[in-house]
């Protein structure tokens, strides 16, 4: 059969040949219906009889591999793609480094890797769950449209590492496969696993901030799963980076089009208030980005980690681009500097670079969000406004990892409790920051209209006009 091409004929979309093990496919199919109440319950509230103007995959190619077209969310044909195994495909780095990478689970590694694959998958529908009540406060259709987008394609995601768990980790990968449907997303009894994944997401700046930075986190861990010796994961990863790119895109421009909306109301004057025009003020989006970077910081786990070694030794989790942009593929000699707390002050350590291996995914990570400060400062610079966004430091309002445990500005500096938190409110969201935020929020359907907030995008979705009706509504009550 031809990689590239997805049979669309069978009642799971594959292109593994699924059909060729009843066995698999049967426990797929059992999970199917599950996965399907799922979404029904968890998944975004009210909208599930509308048709939705929703890109599909068709094919793998990088070219031409999206279709669009009306679906409704329930009727979105989730399934198991993979890119085109290569022939003879070698570990690109690690202890394994130059053999012959695996098509099965080495069985010595079975565990740690099941780990890896849970903890991926179970961000997916975790994100579904925070985004779910969104939906009801759509600043446009384009945006609705989005939102939605992005919900199926995280739905999609889940798919992609349940059929890992289902393949390759027999009963237990069953069990962590239902379990993925049980967690819930801010639930205190059975929450979410990575910290993130618990916040709740209650108004659009959120989103795209969230969408800007936490979905960012998940290019650089699908980049260093696309690297895995184990070839069916980096497969299934390379597919949904390919995905992902887009959700990148709806965050870094839905923040940009609520910065020029709000650089508009300011008309060049730095002084300018845009409370009673209905505008975002520029340092309160400065604090939501302080709030979702530093959360999203979090999700590169502790800067000297001996899980991170372990996963880099076995060849299981590389370096981002780890063939392009790394030389020592084995990562023995070399070692990074990590400034840790000791004594109450802040000194420079260095750590053999296979325990910073978090914190070489975090670098890369960090240098990518850079460029988009970039293109949102471009945006004041040409409405003639001095302020300008920053990333804060690293070390600021974390909860994981080195500098959990001790309080730091956003420029860095080691701080005093007391005196942090009587600055915090100029650095984080505040409840009052919120309430603001909220009050703005309305639901704008009308095609082509936007919200008095953020600016309309610079163009539609895949060549059609911004005032497509990106979403058609059956007619029945919403409420
Ligand atoms: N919250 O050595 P440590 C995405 C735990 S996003 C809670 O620091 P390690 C997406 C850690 O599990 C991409 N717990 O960490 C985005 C460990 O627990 P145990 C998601 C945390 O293991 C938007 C302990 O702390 N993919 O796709 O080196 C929308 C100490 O471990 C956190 C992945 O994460 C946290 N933030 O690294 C939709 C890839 N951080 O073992 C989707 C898979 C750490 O002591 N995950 N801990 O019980 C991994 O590679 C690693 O597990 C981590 C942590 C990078 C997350
Ligand atoms: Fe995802
Ligand atoms: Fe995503």
């Amino acid at each position: 059969m031809d990689i590239s091409n997805i049979d669309y004929s069978e009642r799971i979309p594959n292109n593994v040949d699924l059909r060729s093990d009843r066995r698999l496919q049967r426990a797929l199919e059992r999970w199917q219906p599950n996965y399907l109440d799922w979404w029904r319950s968890m998944g975004p509230e009210g909208f599930q009889e509308d048709h939705v103007y929703l890109r599909t995959a068709i094919s793998v190619d990088a070219k031409g591999w999206a279709h669009f077209d009306y679906v409704k969310m329930p009727d979105y044909r989730w399934g198991i793609f993979l890119t085109p195994s290569e022939n003879d495909r070698k570990i690109a780095f690690g202890d394994h480094l130059g053999r012959d990478a695996w098509d099965q689970v080495p069985g010595e590694y079975r565990n740690l890797l099941r780990r890896i694959i849970v903890t991926q998958a179970d961000t997916e529908p975790a994100s579904v769950e925070q985004q779910r009540l969104l939906g009801q406060t759509a600043p446009s259709l384009y945006d609705l449209r989005n939102l939605f987008q992005v919900n199926v394609e995280e739905g999609r995601h889940l798919w992609a590492m349940v059929y890992l768990l289902h393949r390759y980790f027999g009963r237990e990968g069953r069990e962590e496969a239902e379990e993925l449907l049980e967690r819930q997303a801010g639930n205190p009894d059975k929450p979410r696993i990575l910290n993130v994944f618990n916040e709740p997401i209650e108004d659009w700046l959120s989103f795209f901030c969230f969408a800007m930075f936490t979905d960012r986190d998940g290019k650089f861990q699908l980049g260093a799963l696309a690297e895995s010796g184990f070839s069916p994961l980096a497969r299934t990863t390379r597919f949904m980076l390919t995905e992902e790119a887009h959700h990148l895109f709806v965050g870094q421009t839905g923040v940009e089009r609520v910065i020029r909306r709000t650089a508009e109301m300011m008309n060049g004057d730095d002084d300018a208030n845009v409370r009673p025009l209905g505008g975002i003020p520029l340092d309160l989006i400065q604090r939501y980005i302080n709030r979702w970077f530093s959360l999203s910081l979090d999700l590169f786990g502790s800067e000297v980690s001996s899980n991170a070694a372990t996963f880099f030794a076995q060849s299981l989790k590389g370096r981002f681009d780890e063939t392009r942009r790394h030389e020592d593929h084995r990562a023995l000699d070399e070692g990074l500097i990590i400034p840790v707390v000791r004594g109450g002050k802040l000194i420079n350590e260095e750590v053999p670079l296979r325990k910073a291996m978090n914190e070489s995914l975090r670098d890369s990570y960090i240098a990518d969000c850079e460029k988009a400060l970039v293109r949102w400062n471009r945006e004041l610079k040409k409405a003639k406004l001095t302020y300008r966004f920053t990333l804060p430091n690293r070390r600021f309002h974390r909860h994981q990892g080195e500098y959990a445990d001790h309080f730091f500005s956003p420029e860095g500096d080691l701080m005093d409790e007391m005196d942090w938190r009587a600055r915090e409110d100029e650095w984080l969201a505040t409840s009052d920051d919120r309430a603001y935020v909220a009050s703005l929020m309305e639901c704008v359907i009308e095609p082509g209209r936007f919200a008095n907030w953020i600016a309309p995008p610079k163009r539609g979705i895949n060549n059609q006009a911004i005032d497509h009706a990106y979403v058609k509504f059956s007619g029945h009550d919403r409420k």
